[in-house]
């Protein structure tokens, strides 16, 4: 195995051989991995080499492509994992020129990854409890340097600029970046992760916290690459509709290899390549290391990226060596460092990493003679000096320049880095690296001697930040690069420069304001309203409905022919259902955002949409329609997250409640969505019962998000039951609003026998016939409430309280609970949610408060069965107001025996929630 492998061939000897698999095991081998004889093998192999010699590596390819597509013929599947060898994609003679000023770049990096260090460790000597990581930064300094002097393009004249994702523990080094540039100040950097006071910074990426600097949270893993894919296809989704075109906007991810293992971060890799997102480009910081420990201590992780990206029609550049071993590759004729690091495992990489060069020379280098010879003549120090490629910048700068290039598929830069760099025994390449928050006051010096900071022992000591003059090279330099690109980075806009005006809500809302009993569901009433809205020359372009495979389930069929299904490529076949009034319309223009089964996919799409006034200068409104159940519940963490991103849209939680989507069960009935909604500050959740309220719900919402451009979400529970759907009553729109209005009365209002009934979505029916229970057979008389909003409701009643508390203003006024339900008129609420949401409001009920509720698991059933099972039908809500009335001394207990007789509700002994 010699003279052809002076060639370079993109696989080693030990792949050929199948010694070694992707993961790094030398895996037990299966009879075809066997070399029965090595002499013909090498025959083979020759050849292709002498062809590669002869004709081309493309004419070699070929071959191997012929000779693959033979034995597919002849069903031998080939089930090995695509990877290239462990090295640079970009070979030197492609690597171009480096454009920057190394040297300046490499001092401004090195003061950078100082300030970062200081702001995390002066945070933990001040507070020991603040946290901070230093040792992921530092691996990723060089990468982030590079789109910030050469790629990362900002906003400038009213034009959008890319759009960075930021690996979220990475954060002190952007706010070092931004401290040199002036943007931030000695003080702000000084109160890293202490915010409170006001005048500090967050622990990563949130725009709610930094809203004119940072655009997009990525503190969750998995949420920045999910984002990132959508927001491109967000911005082709712009262009092909013809509301903004997306020009070389690109977007660009930093994140960390660690973090490719959440299930979001790979759930839309196919989606780009699909969508041929060439305006993409993740950044992944393989440093080998996540929190505890090695990535894929027995594999290589940078092999098993490129198989998954590569697999999903990704364009992949791997940036593994720097250029200290440009040298060493040309020496090696045949190939010996390819092999070596094919046997070489990540967990070894990291020892590897973390020792000097003696040890380096030992155990890599001296593994065998050949390559033991090739390190022959360098010094122990020049080994040391080895790096990785992501640590080099004319190797990252290759790589973004032809990721930046590349067409017709996102691309994937895998840059080798060393967790730690630089922090030398206190972190580099060490187990513990992630959690390192401090260096002893040597390592520090090591660390000062090492980048050749411009820092005196005492300086260094007292962590004191370093900031050149404002006329020193460094910050002329940084200043002139990021002019040449628009300007500072990171950087977010708080609104859209124009407002759009929303159509009064009669022109699209009348059939519900004015329903007189006409028979619909709240669903039908919303898909309908957003019919309208869509046809309103102003809003109509800028709504965005967007549907996770479930368009049929809630009617919106029509809206494919109305609007049409958006699909960059068009239509490229006849649609089955092409003579329908209603086809399935896939259009380039196309409105409606089918995204598939992928609710996180989906909702990533709503929020690149609900933040395009920020993003794109251009505001948008989603309607993300869905299971409810399938919302909250399943993709919580994304929704967190856009609340934090000062999303603005409406998520409408469909077929909502356990007792009114009867049938489907357990694990769709939804109890629970607004119990998770009220925990988001900046959501307002709505359960209306009718047409009429969700018109006056959608119309406030709309204005305020569009018109007054508060950083508010609207959820809305809608429902598939039909029913008949009054007329708004005069004057209630405001109380809707609040979250609770008089619906109306049984009986006098100043009856002994009294109660107030409260209820909320489809259950508010089952009040108003309980109320005609009561009345009539135990002349109880009611006041009948519907609760739109427990939580909008609880949110005002706390505020109220407080200012109590603080003697504020507000004090001088009532809660919009108080108001409402004054005195000792027992209260009794029923929802089809759990008790918790409308014990939302309890502590601020004088009365007796019951709830009645939907606590336990769901089961398919009939809608009566369902509601008499957890006990929020019209007779349980009877007997739970008798019982009330009773433990009041207002009524006999017999009277109570009494209805339990009358109605038969002989409950079964075991309570709904424990079945
Ligand atoms: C969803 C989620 N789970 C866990 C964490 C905690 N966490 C923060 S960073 C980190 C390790 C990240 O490793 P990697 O992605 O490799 O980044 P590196 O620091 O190595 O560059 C973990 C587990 C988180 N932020 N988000
Ligand atoms: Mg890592």
């Amino acid at each position: 195995m010699k003279s052809g492998f002076g060639l370079n061939l993109p696989i080693t000897e030990s792949y050929w051989k199948g010694q070694v698999t992707m993961d790094g095991s030398h895996i037990s081998q299966p009879d075809h991995t066997r070399d029965e004889d090595p002499v013909e093998t090498r025959e083979w192999l020759e050849s292709l080499a002498a062809v590669i010699q002869e004709s081309g590596s493309s004419r070699g390819q070929f071959l191997v492509q012929q000779l693959l597509g033979a034995l597919r013929q002849i069903g031998v599947v080939d089930a090995t994992q695509q990877f290239s060898a462990y090295r640079n994609t970009i070979p030197l003679e492609r690597q171009g020129a480096y454009p920057g000023d190394l040297a300046i770049e490499e001092r401004i990096t090195s003061i950078l990854r100082w300030n970062a260090l200081a702001m995390v460790m002066r945070a933990n000597q001040a507070f020991g409890d603040l946290g901070g990581h230093i040792a992921s930064y530092a691996s990723a300094a060089e990468i982030f340097e590079v789109g910030f002097n050469h790629f990362f393009r900002a906003g400038s004249d009213g034009a959008p600029g890319d759009l960075v994702f930021y690996q979220p523990h990475s954060a002190p080094g952007v706010y070092a970046r931004a401290f040199l540039e002036g943007r931030l100040s000695e003080g702000q950097i000084g109160n890293y992760r202490q915010e409170v006071g006001g005048n500090g910074l967050c622990s990563y990426p949130h725009p709610w916290l930094m809203p004119d600097f940072w655009q997009f949270p990525t503190g969750s893993m998995g949420i920045g690459p999910m984002s990132a894919a959508y927001q491109a296809r967000f911005l082709r989704y712009l262009d092909h509709r013809g509301l903004q075109p997306v020009g070389d906007r690109h977007v660009w991810g930093v994140f960390g290899d660690g973090e490719m293992d959440e299930p979001e971060s790979i759930g839309a890799l196919t989606m780009a390549a699909r969508e041929r997102l060439d305006n993409l480009t993740f950044i992944i910081n393989c440093n080998l290391q996540r929190l505890d420990g090695p990535v894929r201590g027995n594999g290589q992780i940078i092999q098993e990226l490129e198989s998954l990206f590569a697999g999903a029609g990704w364009n992949v550049i791997k940036v593994l060596w720097g250029s200290e071993w440009d040298a060493l590759f040309s020496r090696d004729t045949n190939h010996v460092l390819l092999r070596r690091f094919a046997e070489t495992v990540d967990g070894e990489y990291q020892t590897l990493g973390a020792k000097d060069g003696d040890y380096n020379r030992a155990k890599f280098f001296e593994r065998e003679p050949d390559s033991a010879a090739l390190a022959k003549t360098m010094s122990d120090a020049e080994i040391n000096a080895l790096k990785r490629g992501g640590h080099d910048f004319r190797k990252l700068y290759a790589a973004f320049a032809a990721a930046r290039a590349h067409k017709g598929r996102p691309t994937v830069i895998l840059a080798k880095t060393k967790k730690g760099f630089g922090m030398g025994n206190a972190g580099e390449s060490r187990m513990t690296a992630h959690q390192a928050k401090k260096l002893d006051v040597e390592a520090l010096l090591e660390y000062r001697d090492r980048f050749r900071l411009p820092l005196s022992n005492e300086d260094v000591a007292a962590l004191k930040f370093c900031k050149p003059g404002e006329d020193s090279p460094e910050i002329t330099y940084l200043r002139a690069r990021r002019a040449a690109l628009g300007g500072y980075m990171p950087k977010r806009e708080r609104n859209a420069p124009e407002t759009v005006a929303i159509p009064p809500v009669e022109t699209y809302a009348q059939f519900a304001l004015q329903s007189d009993g006409k028979e619909m569901s709240t669903t039908t009433a919303a898909v309908r309203m957003l019919g309208g809205l869509l046809k309103d020359s102003q809003l109509g372009p800028r709504i965005v409905p967007i549907v996770a495979d479930e368009a049929r389930t809630f009617g919106m069929a029509n809206l494919f022919r109305q609007v049409g299904i958006y699909s960059s490529v068009g239509q490229l076949y006849e649609p089955e259902d092409a003579g329908s009034m209603l086809y399935y319309r896939e259009v380039r223009n196309g409105q409606l955002l089918e995204e598939g089964i992928t609710e996180a996919g989906a909702i990533s799409s709503w929020v690149a949409a609900a933040t395009s006034y920020s993003a794109h200068g251009l505001a948008m409104l989603p309607f993300y329609i869905y299971y409810s159940m399938f919302g909250f519940q399943r993709v919580g963490d994304l929704i967190w997250a856009a609340a934090d991103q000062r999303a603005r849209g409406f998520l409408l939680g469909a077929t909502a409640g356990r007792t009114t989507l009867g049938g489907e069960g357990l694990q769709h009935q939804d109890g629970s969505s607004h119990i998770v909604a009220a925990t988001i500050p900046n959501c307002r959740a709505y359960d209306p019962a009718f047409a009429c309220e969700l018109a006056i719900i959608m119309d406030a919402g709309a204005r305020r998000m569009m018109e007054q451009q508060c950083d508010e979400f609207y959820y809305i529970t809608v429902m598939n039951e039909n029913y008949a759907q009054p007329s708004l009553q005069a004057g209630a729109a405001d109380d809707i609003l609040r979250g609770l209005y008089r619906f109306g009365e049984r009986g006098e209002a100043d009856a002994a026998r009294k109660v107030r009934l409260l209820g909320a979505g489809a259950i508010l029916r089952e009040v108003i016939a309980a109320a005609d229970i009561l009345f009539e057979n135990f002349g109880v008389a009611s006041e009948i409430f519907s609760a739109t909003s427990f939580s909008e409701l609880a949110k005002d009643a706390a505020e109220v309280e407080r200012g109590r508390r603080h003697g504020a203003e507000i004090a001088a006024r009532l809660s919009h609970v108080e108001t409402c339900l004054p005195g000792k008129t027992p209260v009794i609420a029923a929802t089809d949610y759990v008790r918790a949401y409308p014990q939302l409001i309890a502590p601020y009920v004088e009365a007796r408060f019951v709830a009645l509720g939907t606590d336990g698991f769901g089961r398919s059933d009939s809608r009566a069965a369902l509601r008499k099972f957890f006990e929020v039908d019209r007779h349980s809500i009877v007997l739970a107001a008798l019982e009330a009335l009773a433990r009041e001394g207002t009524i006999e207990r017999a009277v109570l025996v009494e209805a339990v007789g009358r109605f038969g509700l002989t409950h079964p002994a075991a309570s709904p929630w424990t079945v």
